[in-house]
């Protein structure tokens, strides 16, 4: 279970912390540094040995610095369509601030209204793309295609434009910075509604006939759909799995439970993330923040669904 991975984690994390460094610290006390601040109440590794990516776990001093002498561009892609143009300028504004601070993003906007795109006095390392899109009169229909748009634009044109690339819901806002830490060949964000649960939770899909079906008893980590991502070849290899298996799934007159997500996750268990982000990264403000949340640097706008949806 995810409670036993808890324990043989936390206890590998012990073991490690005699090193005499602790890069959840600023500063150069490094004895002190390391008893005050290493993690022992969350989970730091998965048990493939990915980092999991918790506030106090890592210096973004040092990350920086790391990531400057690269020069990358990371690419977001999102979409608004019908109504959800309504979440723009939050997600804009609030990206423009605090994703990737002082770092080359490309934000590109998937939108069927490119009039109403507010405009927004971006960074000058950060540039916005708007690329016009069809609705669909299903809302499951626009979300799920989204695997299709991100997988045939990174084929024509982002893989020659970017480096990584992420995949972001839009009615998000950002409240803390989401830096560098989240670069990886291949990232998924652990669901704040799932990661205390048992592997076994009802969230995967189970039913056989479905390509994102995960058998009883199979499963880790169960990620949202709102946020993943990693570099461009990786990220084509996913969005472009995800949606065969949407599209068998359509031959054969099923849409799977959690419809793309679904499909991510079965994706995920069966191509382990590089690194997993901690649900700091994706907060649903549905639920009530434990502890181990100590910063939340992303979270859910609050929206009536029958309202923005129809
Ligand atoms: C969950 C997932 C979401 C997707 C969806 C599918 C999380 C946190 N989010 O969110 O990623 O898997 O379930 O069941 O796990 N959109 C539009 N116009 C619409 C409808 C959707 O632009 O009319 C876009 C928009 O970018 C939105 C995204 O699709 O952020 C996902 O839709 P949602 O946020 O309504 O889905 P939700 O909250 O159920």
């Amino acid at each position: 279970t995810s409670a036993g991975h808890h324990q043989r984690c936390n206890s590998l994390f012990a073991a490690l912390a005699v090193l005499p460094f602790c890069l959840g610290c600023r500063g150069s006390s490094a004895v002190f540094s390391l008893i005050s601040c290493r993690r022992t109440d969350v989970l730091l590794v998965s048990p493939w040995l990915a980092p999991i990516v918790w506030e106090g776990t890592f210096n973004r001093d040092i990350l920086n610095a790391q990531y400057r002498q690269k020069n990358f561009v990371v690419g977001v892609a999102t979409f608004a369509v019908k109504k959800y143009v309504r979440f723009i300028e939050g997600f804009l504004g609030s990206a423009n601030k605090f994703f990737l601070s002082g770092h080359r993003v490309n934000f590109y906007l998937f939108t069927d209204h490119p009039e109403k795109v507010p405009s927004i006095n971006l960074a000058p390392e950060k540039r916005l793309f708007i690329i016009p899109v069809q609705n669909y009169s299903r809302w499951q229909d626009i979300s799920m295609n989204r695997m299709d748009i991100i997988s045939n634009h990174i084929h024509s044109h982002w893989r020659y434009e970017v480096d990584y690339l992420y995949s972001m819901d839009i009615d998000v806002q950002m409240f803390e910075h989401i830096g560098v830490e989240i670069i990886d060949t291949l990232v998924g964000t652990i669901s704040s509604w799932q990661y205390t649960k048992p592997r076994d939770s009802n969230s995967y899909e189970r039913h056989p006939e479905s390509r994102a079906a995960i058998p009883h008893g199979e499963g880790d980590f169960y990620y949202a759909a709102s946020f993943y991502g990693g570099s461009v070849s990786e990220v084509y290899k996913l969005t472009t799995a995800c949606f065969k298996g949407v599209t068998e799934d359509r031959a054969n007159g099923i849409e799977a439970k959690w419809h793309e997500e679904s499909h991510l996750n079965k994706y995920l268990l069966y191509h382990k993330p590089t690194r997993l982000l901690s649900p700091e990264y994706y907060w649903d403000e549905e639920l009530i923040r434990p502890r181990i949340i100590r910063v939340k640097r992303l979270s859910s706008v609050r929206k009536d669904l029958q309202e923005v949806r129809f």
